[in-house]
């Protein structure tokens, strides 16, 4: 009877410890990773800005691009044929940047003369909601007689769903060795 009497102290004792224990609430975070320096809140990924997805690696699309400037980073030092681009002098660099027909942008100036194998810097402000439509970038010679020159350019995308890592600030167009060539300086809004 005695044994009785301390076995059932004993169960009540346990019985409050573990009830103790059992009262903490379990830490919703527990056993949740948010990749990209993402962190857990209260059991959901608070993903950084740029990152989606239950666990913050997926890449999010942005509502929206601003090309901050482009450079001409190259341009092919002569025609095709061998000839300069003006009589007497360098190109008058130009660059527009369209989508299909429609004109983007256009610099009101140009660099007159330039040197071949200098770069070119316009300071833009073009902002850009269709993220993931096509783009058409061209780099022209300014004639004072005749229609501008074509001096290159390229049909690119700013952004696509394919992305695995976040998309650059820096973003080049034309691949290395080609005669013409770009470097925009982009951001980003989520
Ligand atoms: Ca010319
Ligand atoms: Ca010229």
């Amino acid at each position: 009877m005695r044994n009785a009497y301390l076995m059932l102290l004993l169960s009540v004792f346990l019985f409050a410890t573990c009830s103790k224990e059992d009262d903490s609430p379990p830490d919703p975070c527990e056993g949740i990773v948010c990749e990209n320096g993402g962190s857990c809140v209260n059991g959901v990924c608070d993903c950084l800005e740029g990152w989606e997805g239950a666990d913050c690696t997926e890449v999010a699309t942005p509502s929206a691009i601003t090309i901050n400037s482009i450079t001409v980073t190259r341009f092919p030092p002569t025609r095709d044929n061998g000839g300069s681009w003006d009589f007497t002098d360098g190109p008058d660099l130009i660059v527009r940047l369209a989508q299909l027909s429609n004109v983007l942008y256009e610099s009101d100036y140009f660099f007159e003369d330039a040197v071949f194998g200098e770069e070119y810097l316009y300071t833009t402000n073009i902002r850009i909601t269709d993220v993931q439509a096509e783009y058409v970038i061209t780099l022209l010679d300014s004639d004072t007689f005749g229609d501008d020159e074509f001096m290159g350019g390229y049909t690119f995308r700013l952004f696509n769903s394919q992305y695995t890592s976040l998309p650059p600030s820096k973003f080049s167009i034309g691949v290395e060795g080609s005669p013409t060539a770009f470097e925009l300086d982009v951001s980003y809004e989520y």
